[in-house]
């Protein structure tokens, strides 16, 4: 299987923009630049259009996700927008029973914490995921030559929520459950997979040009750990895309020493959190990934000079690898002032090549 001959990948749209340039190593005629989180609250216009609406529901409501992706995509003219949706939405149109607690996270009604908990899970049906196919035909119809990255959560760190059932910290439960109980920590990680690479190539096969897989919480996972009960159900999430043809990135944050790994499951691009500087990642990786990343989100709300070197910095960085596309080292804090994020775009955008 292939994208169809009228996606933006296929027809000319996307495929020499920056971002899709960089993604596959080549030299983009400007420096591609957004953000992770880059929807959401620290806009005004997103708070507005939110209003009265809970998470989820804005989510599944395919006019209102077009909206708020493409809401700082006109402000702030990044170089891509990324699908206004969440991690956990799979699982939501799988039939379990999670909601986006406001100032909490992701909270499911029951914990997965058994060999039982986890046969009973729902397997997610393909007609389910329709609300998703039409906001990101409507969000593609508006975005143009500008790539749409479409995404979904690791399973790594969607069982985290699964069995703590609610965001943790140090993500205990899951971490004993690989252990303890191998067998129904592979049966929830496979099952997790599928959600997630089912809703990935939803997005894709509707107009989105990029995905990216989000291990956020990975770096609470040592090597041996990551690459024996974590990498292969990650594997298996992208295996649901792999024929696709477009570009995939993989993200954590934490994962400085997993980097090589993530690239091991099969991605073209990783995403480089906040703690490691580019050249070094570059080198820990050979040298023949490009690379996404990492301006440090606690910077945003430093003087502007202050910034603007690090900026520099992280430019300076990334120009070891074979491509960069610059963004933060994890998501858009949400008391950013919105201008600074303007500011930074204009000053990539500006930088000689
Ligand atoms: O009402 C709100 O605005 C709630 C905040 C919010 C938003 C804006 C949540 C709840 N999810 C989202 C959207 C979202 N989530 C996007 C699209 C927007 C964009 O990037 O511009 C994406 C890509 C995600 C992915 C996501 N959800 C991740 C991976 C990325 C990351 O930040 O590490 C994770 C870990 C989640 C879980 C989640 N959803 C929401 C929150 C507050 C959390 C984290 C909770 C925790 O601390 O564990």
């Amino acid at each position: 299987m292939t994208l169809n001959a009228s996606h933006p990948l296929m027809d000319g749209r996307t495929a020499d923009s920056a971002l899709i340039t960089a993604y596959r190593g080549g030299k983009p005629e400007r420096r591609p630049v957004w953000f992770m989180r880059q929807a959401g609250r620290s806009l005004p216009e997103y708070r507005e259009v939110r209003r009265g609406i809970g998470m989820l529901d804005s989510c599944l409501k395919p006019e209102l996700a077009a909206e708020i992706t493409l809401q700082p995509v006109r402000r702030h003219d990044v170089d891509a927008g990324i699908f206004f949706s969440d991690i956990v939405i799979p699982l939501k149109l799988a039939g379990v029973d999670v909601d986006i607690v406001p100032g909490v996270g992701p909270v499911l009604g029951a914990p997965v914490r058994t060999a039982a908990d986890v046969a009973k899970l729902p397997v997610l049906d393909d007609a389910a995921l329709e609300p998703i196919r039409d906001a990101v035909r409507l969000t593609v119809a508006e975005l143009g030559s500008k790539p749409l990255i479409g995404f979904a959560g690791a399973p790594f760190t969607l069982a985290a929520y699964m069995v703590e059932g609610k965001p943790s910290r140090d993500h205990l439960g899951p971490r004993t459950m690989m252990h303890a109980e191998p067998e129904t920590w592979r049966a929830l990680t496979d099952w997790a997979a599928d959600a997630s690479g089912k809703f990935l190539r939803a997005q894709l096969e509707a107009g989105a040009s990029a995905g990216q897989l989000f291990d956020s919480w990975a770096g609470s996972l040592g090597l041996a750990d990551y690459r024996r009960h974590v990498a292969p159900a990650s594997a298996r999430a992208l295996d649901h895309v792999r024929d696709l043809g477009a570009p995939l990135v993989h993200f954590g944050t934490g994962t400085s020493e997993l980097l090589v790994a993530m690239r091991d499951v099969g991605v073209d691009v990783i995403g480089v959190d906040y703690r490691l500087p580019l050249d070094e990642a570059n080198r820990r990786l050979g040298g023949t990934t490009p690379l996404q990343g990492n301006i440090d989100p606690a910077l945003l709300a430093a003087p502007w000079e202050v910034l603007e070197a690090h900026v520099r910095e992280v430019i300076a960085a990334g120009a070891a690898a074979p491509g960069h596309v610059l963004n933060l080292g994890h998501g858009v804090p949400p008391e950013t002032d919105p201008e600074v994020l303007t500011r930074v775009v204009e000053l990539i955008h500006r930088m000689e090549l």
